[in-house]
């Protein structure tokens, strides 16, 4: 390990390339851990489980988690195959209310301050969305858009009270909570008014961020979609009204991997978005054919993101939340797996001779920059990584799944 570690080392310097350097930058690098991988996006709130908002897990590998402990349990194990320290992103209906029934518009920072234990016993940052699916007022589609005023203050009053917990979360954690606001509304059909909601939804947003919060504890951020099942024909929340939005108002803009046009990509996106909004939220993601939140894997997209939040240098102002949902496999696996890839994109990426590359483009050596990049495909980043992970006492190469395998005999296969 350590000769190839050395030789690996060796032919990267040979190309301007400090291994020892990239590989602390990595280890700055926080990604934001979805907690839904865990449970099929269900929550504590009812045994029903998802429900509506166009979106879907399929799949019933056993062991699912089915309650908060439960949950922190397969999140401890995760992280614990994960190099580095990383963050949790936790949905509204993620909320332990000891039983009781609350409704989203009254949750508050009580409801979760297990999970604040937890996070600051494990040196974990929080992240926090409002939950406008799985609820019957978000049956007909529509939450913040609703034509009925009063369904439509229930979900104001709901994005209300998440910026409340997320600045709690925030306060608590020393480290800014980003609150993501996601909504499923559109129509199935050819709309006869595309205006009107999106005229609500405006009316709607600007009363959930009336109030100013303090950045050092809570960032806003909204999250653009094209379309999804149920809402083929138009989405209310498109990217050009987010857009508008996040600009107009300085909050942060979500991009989503699976939500564009099936062969429009994110990495694009970056370097132009960021001119005009002060950050950048990613729900990195992998639709196959449509929005279909596969695992994430190393693909040449995700390696595209990397690359240009490191060329671009953003990674200060780009927050990496992974947004996938996979109930056909071992879902501890699903997460290490999606998170490692991210981890193994943002090295190979900072294994690259950025500067090198730039001057043969800016000399008009294209020849040279084609070259470099298909170079540096067949370089030994493998031999990196798994030095990082032995590093960061995380286990090496495959040995991560005899672990989620013993955790799946002895704890997962009892649920
Ligand atoms: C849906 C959005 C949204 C959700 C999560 C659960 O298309 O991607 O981010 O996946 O909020
Ligand atoms: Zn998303």
């Amino acid at each position: 390990m350590d000769k190839a570690f050395d030789l690996a080392k060796e032919r990267y310097s040979e190309l301007g390339v400090d291994v020892e350097l990239s590989m602390k930058r990595l280890a700055n690098i926080s990604i934001s851990l979805h907690c839904w991988q865990g449970d099929d996006v269900s929550g504590f709130e009812s045994e029903e489980g998802l429900t509506g908002g166009g979106i879907q897990a399929t799949g019933n590998y056993p062991g699912r988690a089915r309650t908060a402990e439960e949950l922190r349990q397969d999140l401890n194990k995760t992280y614990g195959l994960i190099p580095g320290a990383h963050r949790l992103n936790l949905h509204a209906i993620y909320a332990e209310t000891g039983g009781r029934k609350v409704d989203r518009n009254e949750i508050d920072s009580s409801h979760f301050t297990a999970w604040v234990d937890w996070a600051k016993a494990n040196r974990h940052g929080l992240d926090f969305n409002p939950t406008y699916f799985s609820h019957p007022l978000a049956e007909s589609g529509m939450t913040l858009t609703n034509p009925d005023p009063q369904i439509r203050q229930f979900w104001v009053e709901h994005g209300i009270a998440t910026r409340k917990i997320s600045a709690f979360f925030g306060k608590a954690l020393g480290a800014p909570c980003v609150n993501n606001v996601w909504i499923p509304d559109g129509y199935k059909d050819i709309p006869a008014d595309r205006k009107h909601p999106r005229e609500l939804l405006l009316q709607s947003l600007n009363s959930i961020f009336a109030e100013k919060l303090d950045t050092n504890y809570n960032l806003d951020a909204v999250e653009c979609k094209l379309f999804g099942i149920g809402s083929e024909s138009y989405v209310a929340g498109s990217h050009e009204f987010y857009m508008g939005y996040a600009v107009r108002n300085n909050i942060l803009l979500t991009l989503d991997a699976g939500h564009f046009h099936p062969t429009e990509v994110i990495s694009d996106k970056l370097s132009s978005i960021l001119f005009y909004v002060p950050e950048v939220l990613l729900h990195v993601s992998r639709g196959v054919r449509w929005d279909s939140d596969h695992v994430v894997i190393l693909s040449d997209e995700l390696r595209a993101i990397a690359e240009e939040l490191v060329r671009g240098d953003y990674l200060n102002r780009v927050h990496i939340g992974l947004d996938f949902f996979d109930a056909s496999i071992n879902r501890i696996a699903a997460w290490v797996i999606g998170t490692r890839c991210m981890l193994k994109a943002l090295l190979i990426a900072l294994l690259e001779p950025t500067d090198r590359l730039r001057q043969s483009e800016l000399e008009g050596d294209y020849t040279t920059r084609l070259a470099i990049m298909e170079e540096l495909k067949t370089m030994p980043y493998g031999t990196i990584w798994d030095a990082y992970c032995e590093r960061h006492n995380t286990p090496v190469g495959m040995k991560w799944m005899d672990e989620v395998k013993r955790y799946e005999s002895e704890i997962l296969t009892k649920r």
